[in-house]
């Protein structure tokens, strides 16, 4: 079972959102031929689902500016914009994603108290969000993940399914993710690739 996941595909993260990743709606058109394409017996998205008021929000800590490190919970934290509150628009996945085909939206980060970048639990790695259990269930071995933001949310979802997932082929598509700095997406790809994560392009995707 070979199954896609998008990460945090959503107007907060597309240009004109709160959180904007430098051209993140051009993954938009990639991930749709990713979806259309055939090849995948399984499509999940997760989403950025914060309550008003997160703790990783700038907004929260006085004195603090959107982008500076922070603490929360007495560990070190980027502090972002006020993104992706929950039931608002910037949190909705991006109007043109083909969204009627994806099979599973898991939703991240509601605990104020914790950040949750990647898609498969928490910064602490304490709370499952259960969504390795559920590819798990459905007999997935390979996992291709792409999305927004390749050096945040990205990165730690494709590093934590090979890490849950014992077993699984990892790939990332590197032409379906943006990321918010350059230096932060060389990063992303090589530590990626470091621990056994293949990169590869859509168009290999497609055909491969
Ligand atoms: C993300 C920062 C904060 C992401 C989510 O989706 O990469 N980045 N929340
Ligand atoms: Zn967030």
């Amino acid at each position: 079972m070979k199954a896609l996941l998008l990460v945090d595909i959503q107007n907060g993260f597309c240009p004109g959102g709160n959180l904007p990743v430098p051209h993140g709606d051009q993954v938009v058109p990639v991930a749709n031929k990713l979806i259309d394409s055939g090849k995948y017996d399984l499509i999940v998205a997760s989403q950025d689902w914060h309550p008003p008021g997160h703790g990783s929000f700038a907004s929260s800590h006085p004195g603090k500016k959107p982008f500076e490190m922070g603490e929360l919970s007495g560990k070190p934290q980027m502090m972002w914009p006020d993104h992706c509150v929950k039931n608002t628009l910037d949190a909705e996945l991006h109007p043109a994603l083909k969204s009627e085909e994806i099979d599973l939206i898991q939703q991240k980060g509601e605990n104020p108290l914790v950040d949750s970048y990647s898609a498969f639990r928490d910064n602490d790695r304490d709370a499952s969000t259960g969504l390795s259990d559920f590819l798990e269930d459905q007999g997935v071995t390979e996992l291709d993940v792409c999305g927004l933001a390749t050096d945040y949310c990205v990165k730690f979802s494709a590093l934590d399914a090979l890490e849950m997932m014992p077993g699984i082929k990892v790939r990332f598509i590197e032409d379906a993710s943006r990321g918010i700095t350059p230096e932060g997406v060389a990063a992303a790809i090589d530590e990626m690739h470091a621990r056994g994560i293949e990169i590869i392009d859509s168009q290999k995707a497609l055909t491969g």
